[in-house]
């Protein structure tokens, strides 16, 4: 299969090099380069399933995007409409679009922009970052879950194979938004409190932050049940504790945002729970608190 990959951040390269061990990747990117070395390595934890390569890609090619079966976005939520606008010109409606970011509420905008093609969302507990600017690690293993939201979407479970040979597990789910709200959980209670306190993911385990992760599970499970999918806030707190656990030793995407002082996907993620939270009248202030610290810290990026 032809695939465009949107983005070149560490999960588009690390998906695109996973996927070229079978199709014939090209990449669509900001900088509009013509070509795209990858050099992709793994921890010795994942070694086994990640060996080093340089892959070379073809990139910001109009007629190879126009002739892509898929489509994959893996830009940040905050980006997704911008990157849409900027290749929909050249985009096949048959095309299948797969979008995969943290957070939720971009679906709308999705819908809106690509009337008639397949949409796929998906979500990925695989863990990659970019040591320097043409390197990709491969830090974390995990299940990959992708399923349509528009009727055009119905027959491409196919896509979870797909996905599933370049880089398992990945399955297809007939309702993607119910492991979509539960990533979301986990965001909601991982990332801004890593970057309010600088921390790797692990230190979360202190019983510093038991009362607040609890009471963060508990807004969430709530916002969750009142959107269809009912869960507890003790089975949403067990969630979160083994991400903490399995990812003790990385720093959340977050952290690394703030430290960067780029934007933070914060809207997409306490923002898109406390939107929702105020269409079922549910307050949620351990949320609402750090979406403001979060808030409050973007804005003052530049005064040191
Ligand atoms: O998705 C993540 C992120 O960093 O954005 C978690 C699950 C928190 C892993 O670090």
């Amino acid at each position: 299969m032809n695939i465009t990959i949107i983005g070149a951040g560490a999960v588009g390269r690390l998906w695109g090099c996973k996927l070229a061990a079978h199709h014939t990747i090209h990449f669509w990117t900001r900088d509009n380069c013509q070509k795209l070395a990858i050099h992709l390595s793994g921890t010795s934890a994942t070694s086994s399933i990640t060996p080093e390569a340089t892959f070379q890609f073809d990139a910001n090619q109009p007629t190879l995007l126009a002739s892509s079966e898929v489509v994959l976005v893996t830009v940040k939520a905050f980006q997704v409409e911008a990157a849409i606008q900027a290749f929909k010109a050249h985009l096949n409606p048959d095309t299948a679009v797969v979008i995969m970011h943290n957070g939720m509420g971009s679906q709308q905008t999705v819908s809106a922009l690509l009337p008639e093609n397949p949409i796929i969302y998906a979500t990925t507990s695989q863990a990659a970052f970019r040591p320097s600017e043409n390197d990709v690690r491969h830090t974390g293993l995990g299940p990959t879950l992708l399923g349509g939201i528009n009727p055009q979407a119905e027959d491409y479970q196919a896509l979870g194979q797909l996905f599933d040979d370049a880089l398992p597990p990945c399955t297809w789910q007939d309702d993607i938004n119910q492991p979509l709200w539960r990533k979301l959980a986990i965001n909601c209670a991982i990332n801004p409190l890593t970057a309010l306190h600088n921390c790797k993911n692990g230190e979360l385990a202190r019983s510093e932050f038991n009362r607040e992760l609890t009471g963060i599970c508990q807004e969430v499970a709530e916002v969750m049940s009142a959107e269809g999918y009912p869960i507890t806030g003790t089975e949403l707190r067990q969630q979160v504790d083994t991400v903490i656990n399995a990812t003790a030793d990385n720093f959340s995407s977050m952290n690394q945002d703030v430290c960067h002082q780029r934007q933070t996907e914060i809207d997409y993620i306490s923002g898109y729970l406390i939107s929702r939270a105020a269409t079922h009248n549910i307050s949620v202030p351990y949320n609402q608190r750090l979406w403001q610290a979060i808030k409050d810290m973007e804005k003052h990026y530049h005064d040191q």
